[in-house]
């Protein structure tokens, strides 16, 4: 707990004012303006920042050609806060130990609606390698079965005019399409979002895409020559607040108006066909598999499953945080025997990966209390992170012939919450936003009228699932009541 006073105003961050930081606080240990940008990363959001901008920021001590362009897709003013603080922003580790560190891999934020000339530069420069990007599952414009949906606004806008795109897809084509035209080697994208085998999800979808725009050379040689490495990325990252932006101005003496707040934990997996001329990103901690499934299924559905639990259960039992829901007893006990019962089994065993260790690892980190981490914002876009979460836990549990009784609360609670904000017209944070306040508004309490306009989201439900009479009865019966399923 922070006691000291705020002073009256401390230095806004800048590479002019690193001197004021205060001891303890970790700086830069390499000479940003001898750096050179290697990566594009699309969606320099907090989680970007906050997890693989601390890996490229530990590998420019050692290689200088790894610093970092951020690209923004859709207006988020994080560039014009980055711009007076030189890129530079301090990530505060809360956790048993807190540490403050200043991190300098950013040398540059670009705006892809408005600075598109610049960003196809970058793209084009042959000393960019990666690709990589956060843009959230909704970013993929991906459909209910994960391919890429071509009636997507965005997808048929890019479609009509390719050469300027918009969406995550168009640009990745786009750029690898100038780098085609020009002869040279195509750099490697790199998803980091929170989806199963993101790399083969984004391979398809550049390749459908590409397709699509009716160039038969660009997908051939997109097939031919382009690496799409799946990841699976791991780092407990709260979304920031005013009260943060305070704390770290006493605790640091600088003013940072776009700080990161994450947990000490930090991973990230990487399928392993970067090539030779790619990063070293093993020497920094980056574990280099062959095969990163069997990681991303266990992250997904332990902890992203488990997060999405708590958060829809615990925001309906009137919790506010995931502190908060670890410690109603009933609910933290019925996750705890989710992931250990029935998430396990439907796991693929990875060389060193214990999952029950994981698990309890995974405990404490949600009873971090020096993190508050709000589960209204983990319950955002649940149309978009259930089907990773918990509906694919459920089709291979009723493949396997095991309950999925307990997969159910989330779900339950999930429509529970979903008509609560319709009712109250609230809008939802989730790209169906207006077909689910539809589907809420139109709820009357009656399961046997109400549970299936949410089975009919093909978005989320395959017909095959939504058909399944196993399946109906105890959604049916989550929605009735899934409090008494934590008994
Ligand atoms: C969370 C994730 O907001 C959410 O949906 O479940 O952001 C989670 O904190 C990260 O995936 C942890 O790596």
């Amino acid at each position: 707990m922070n006691t000291q006073a705020k002073p009256a105003s401390a230095p806004r961050l800048s590479s002019k004012t690193l001197s004021a930081a205060k001891p303890g606080v970790v700086l830069p240990k390499y000479d940003r303006s001898k750096t050179t940008i290697g990566i594009v990363h699309f969606g320099p959001g907090a989680f970007h920042r906050g997890h693989q901008a601390c890996y490229f920021d530990s590998l420019l001590e050692k290689d200088s050609r790894w610093a970092i362009s951020g690209v923004e897709l859709l207006p988020t003013g994080l560039a014009e806060q980055a711009v007076p603080q030189d890129n530079l922003y301090i990530v505060a580790e809360l956790d048993a130990q807190i540490r403050y560190r200043i991190v300098g891999s950013h040398t540059e934020y670009l705006k892809a609606h408005g600075e598109s000339d610049k960003v196809f530069a970058r793209l084009n420069d042959p000393k960019v390698k990666l690709v990589t990007m956060t843009v959230t599952e909704k970013g993929y414009c991906l459909d209910g079965v994960g391919e890429l949906d071509l009636n997507h606004p965005a997808i048929k806008a890019d479609l009509a005019n390719p050469t300027a795109p918009k969406s995550l897809v168009g640009w990745v084509t786009e750029g690898l399409a100038c780098r085609r035209a020009a002869g040279m080697v195509p750099f490697i994208p790199v998803s980091c979002d929170n989806m199963v085998m993101n790399g083969h999800k984004l391979h398809a979808a550049v390749l459908k895409y590409a397709k699509a725009r009716g160039d038969e050379g660009l997908t051939a040689w997109i097939a031919d020559n382009v690496t799409f490495p799946s990841t699976m990325v791991d780092s407990i990252t709260p979304a920031a607040t005013d009260e943060l932006k305070d704390r770290i101005e006493v605790e640091t003496g600088l003013r940072d108006e776009a700080p990161v707040q994450r947990e000490a934990f930090l991973q990230w997996v990487v399928e392993d066909m970067l090539g030779e001329d790619a990063p070293d990103l093993a020497s920094v901690g980056v574990l280099m598999v062959k095969d990163v499934a069997a990681y991303e299924f266990a992250k997904l559905r332990l902890l992203n499953g488990a997060h999405s639990t708590l958060a829809y259960a615990g925001l309906m039992r009137g919790r506010d945080s995931v502190g908060e829901a670890m410690a109603d007893a009933k609910l933290s006990h019925a996750v705890e025997s989710m992931m250990r019962e029935d998430i396990v089994p439907t796991l693929h065993p990875a060389p060193g990966l214990d999952f029950n260790a994981y698990i309890s690892d995974l405990l404490n980190r949600f009873r971090n209390p020096a993190l508050t981490h709000k589960l209204i914002q983990i319950a955002s876009d649940g149309s978009q992170k259930l089907p990773y979460r918990i509906v694919g836990s459920m089709a291979d549990a009723l493949k396997g012939g095991r309950s999925i009784r307990r997969f159910t609360i989330s779900l339950g609670a999930w429509m529970r919450f979903v008509i609560r904000q319709a009712k109250a017209d609230i809008v939802l944070q989730d790209p169906l936003h207006e077909k689910l306040a539809a589907v809420g508004k139109s709820c009357t309490g009656d399961a046997a009228l109400d549970v299936p306009k949410f089975l009919a989201l093909r978005e989320m439900f395959s017909e095959e699932l939504a058909g399944n009479e196993q399946f109906k009865s105890a959604i049916t019966a989550a929605y009735e009541d899934f409090e008494a399923l934590l008994d």
